[in-house]
């Protein structure tokens, strides 16, 4: 039996989602092939260890983590006397499951009440965009769903949200642009409990005059929740792109200390090599990975499973090893 067909069992049900395995197509090819090839053939000795950390660490993984993953490889390595670097690809492959580990992160979003999410993250993240597949999903899911129209920094981001409110057919609190977006939001929370909706998005700017200026206003939008509507913020969700590898773990740093984020949006997860990021965000943050966007589409988005999402890194790669 090959290794990923091995890696297939352990994972049961998470191989054949395909959209998954396309988004993270160029992940593959960039990255876990590269990785697969170090493990060809060779012998295993520090200069090994050491290429593959350096994979790893450009393959967007974080700088600790992978560090740590090599270490425990080569701590199985020895202590299960391998020799040949093929029969630690297996090795390799369930490390990394072991890290993503099992459990998949769901919003916390409670019944019978208003559940607010604050959408957060820097310009061009993602952040309205994955309110409109966000919207469409809970939609589905049998919520009613408000939107609010957060940021006023651009007369367009207003537009913008609009445009995917008028496609999921649900209604945007908006202002005009130059607008306090604490007056937005306070709208916002009362149409929202007025109309008993079950779901109120909340977009904000990711681009102010400065960093202190906008991390300053999401203290404000949530010191408004908290007054209006205590009780109510179920999540704050930091939208990171995923083609921005390495920054989108710094930028992470700077909103999870200040806006008291609850979780990830990973956007553009589809069209990057850097899918190696997830790992990342998980082991070194702290912060669950709890949605990703596989395209731009309103259906482009997907809860995020570890399972899968090992699943589909390691997809296609039984034709090789089995030969
Ligand atoms: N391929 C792909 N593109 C995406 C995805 N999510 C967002 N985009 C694109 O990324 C660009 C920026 O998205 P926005 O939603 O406008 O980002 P934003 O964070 O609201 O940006 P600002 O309003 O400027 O702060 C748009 O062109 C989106 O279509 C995704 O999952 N996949
Ligand atoms: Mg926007």
């Amino acid at each position: 039996m090959g290794i990923f067909d091995k890696l297939k069992q352990t994972l049961k049900s998470s191989f054949g989602n395909e959209k998954l395995e396309e988004s993270l197509s160029k992940t593959r090819r960039g990255f876990i092939d590269k990785v697969v090839d170090v493990f060809t053939g060779r012998e295993i000795d520090d200069d090994f260890y050491d290429e593959l950390e350096e994979l790893l660490i450009q393959g967007d993984v974080g700088v600790n983590t992978s560090i740590n993953l090599v270490e425990n490889i080569r701590k199985r390595a020895d202590k299960e006397r391998i020799k040949t670097s093929d029969e630690l690809k297996e090795i390799f492959a369930s490390e990394i499951a072991e890290l993503m580990g099992t459990e998949k992160t769901m919003l916390n979003l409670k019944e019978n009440q208003l559940n607010i999410i604050l959408v957060v993250g820097v310009n061009g993240a993602g952040k309205t965009t994955s309110i409109g597949k966000l919207t469409y999903k809970l939609k589905n899911e049998g919520k009613r769903v408000l939107l609010a129209a957060g940021d006023t920094f651009r007369a367009a981001a207003i537009d913008q949200l609009k445009i995917w409110g008028d496609r999921n057919g649900v209604d945007v609190v908006a202002h005009q642009e130059g607008a306090d977006p604490g007056a937005v939001v306070y709208d916002g929370i009362q149409a929202a409990l007025a109309r008993k909706s079950d779901v109120l998005i909340v977009d904000t700017a990711g681009r102010l005059q400065n960093k202190v200026n906008l991390m300053e206003e999401l203290k404000k939008i949530k010191r408004i929740i908290d007054r209006e509507a205590e009780g109510s913020l179920s999540e704050v969700l930091l939208v990171l792109d995923a083609t921005t590898g390495q920054n989108a773990l710094t930028q992470a740093k700077l909103f999870k200390d200040t806006a008291d984020v609850t979780g990830v949006i990973l956007s553009k997860l589809d069209g990057t090599a850097k899918g190696g990021i997830v790992i990342g965000i998980k082991s070194e943050l702290g912060l669950p990975v709890k949605l990703i966007g596989t395209g731009e589409k309103i259906e482009d988005m997907q809860d995020f499973n570890p399972e899968s999402f090992v699943g589909a890194l390691f997809s296609g790669m039984e034709d090789e090893t089995n030969e």
